[in-house]
């Protein structure tokens, strides 16, 4: 275990290519060029790795994340059998509950190099048992880990009487973030409601925003340019996050092509979760089959922020995942169609400083000096090899502290009784 107050990595190669020693003192960076002189009682040679900002989590859903089969697997593979499995989840969540499984999956993106979440929280609940469960967890990691809270009303803030109340006491009891979902309010008047009350909220209580918006196949689904009139006359601007924003993959390009320009106005964020809505959307369609993602390729051209998340591990509508964000960005790369050299490096960046910037967290994130030395070093040389062969994150440094590695796995070969070990950076 090397400690995190003074430290040499010796021989890293950043994600510009350069090859660097860089020097941590009290767990921040305090120096970053080629060779320095031998001052720090302990070292860790790098080899020539790739040393990277550590991986954005910018989309989870931790409240449900392991319960899937609880109490049934989701048939239909649709977001509405998954509410309704959720439904009748929730009155059995308890704090132990929450707690253990919040945990139990930080810990596996942890272990893969994830240091910053930002988790939606569901407050369309009698009581508030997963919010404050999630506000707890949320101190009990600081040093390790940052994670934002969204209050996130799953059932639609005006979906029942309660929820509103619930909404604003989820921001009263420390939520970072203030959620919707539009598209699930109950009329089209809702949900346009619904995002006004949204930023009405956030400027009170000076919180981010963070909106599940038009995730549906529905091409007259259209709250998003609701939500960027209410950014641009607000001023918020990069304060909000669209997550989802799936009907933009749907509608037609005359009303895309004016839409974008106003996106361009915002200036507001976009989250993508490729591997839940590949198989969320599309449900209705036979051939041809949409794929039930946001304009990914199209929003990055036009110079927005746009992040990836996992949205799932293991719940009603997702019974896969393990906690690794390089499948997400494979995914997004696949799916979006993102396979020139500049739209890969893109890909590592929408799981990296682009989710730095949606969580609007870019003080405390990077590899510059007087920053944290929060890190991770793979067993690559560049972006596109981390993509091309998604590696275990070899090691994961907080504040200097080496909190995790992983050992690559190791193929050895008999061939006519001769043995070969192969390094795995070869395959
Ligand atoms: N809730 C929702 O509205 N949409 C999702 N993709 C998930 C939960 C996972
Ligand atoms: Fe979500």
């Amino acid at each position: 275990m090397i400690e995190g107050d003074r430290l040499i990595l010796r021989d890293c190669r950043l994600l510009t290519g350069e090859q660097v020693d860089i020097q941590v003192e009290e767990g921040r960076i305090a120096a970053i060029a080629p060779q320095l002189p031998r001052e720090a009682p302990r070292e860790l040679n790098v080899q020539g790795h790739l040393v990277s900002p550590p991986l954005v989590e910018s989309h989870i859903h931790l409240d449900s994340a392991l319960t899937a089969g609880e109490p049934r697997y989701n048939q239909s593979g649709t977001l509405f059998e998954g509410i309704q499995i959720w439904g009748e989840r929730k009155p059995q969540l308890t704090r132990a509950d929450v707690k253990q499984r919040a945990m139990a999956t930080l810990k596996q993106l942890a272990s893969q190099g994830v240091l910053f979440v930002r988790t939606h929280v569901d407050v369309s609940t009698p009581d508030l048992t997963a919010l404050q469960t999630l506000l707890e967890v949320r101190e009990a990691i600081q040093d390790c880990m940052t994670l934002q809270v969204v209050a996130f009303p799953q059932d639609g803030i005006y979906g029942e009487v309660q929820t509103a109340e619930l909404l604003e006491e989820a921001l009263k009891l420390g939520a970072d973030v203030v959620g919707g979902i539009p598209h699930y309010e109950l009329t089209r008047e809702d949900g346009v409601r619904s995002v006004h009350r949204i930023f009405e909220l956030a400027q009170q209580y000076e919180r981010l925003i963070d909106i599940h918006c038009d995730e549906i196949d529905d091409d007259q689904s259209r709250f998003l340019e609701v939500v960027a009139a209410c950014a641009i006359r607000s001023g918020l601007g990069e304060r909000v996050t669209a997550s989802h924003t799936t009907a933009f993959g749907s509608y037609n390009n005359a009303y895309a092509n004016k839409l974008m320009g106003f996106l361009r106005r915002s200036q507001i964020n976009f989250v993508a979760n490729p591997l839940i809505n590949i198989t969320l959307q599309g449900r209705t369609d036979t051939y041809p089959k949409r794929r039930g993602i946001t304009r990914v390729k199209e929003l990055w051209q036009n110079g927005l922020n746009v992040s990836l998340g996992q949205d799932c591990i293991q719940d009603p509508w997702y019974s896969l995942g393990t906690g690794n964000m390089l499948d997400v960005a494979y995914m997004a790369l696949h799916v979006c169609q993102m396979t020139g050299i500049e739209e890969i490096n893109a890909c590592y960046d929408m799981v990296t400083t682009h989710g730095a910037k949606t969580l609007q967290i870019e003080d405390n994130y990077g590899l510059e000096i007087g920053k944290p030395a929060n890190l991770i070093i793979w067993q690559a040389d560049s972006k596109f090899e981390v993509l091309r062969r998604r590696p275990p994150v070899r090691y994961v440094m907080v504040r200097g502290r080496l909190i995790a590695q992983t050992q690559p796995a190791i193929t050895t070969w008999e061939l006519e009784g001769k043995r070969l070990n192969l390094e795995p950076s070869n395959h």
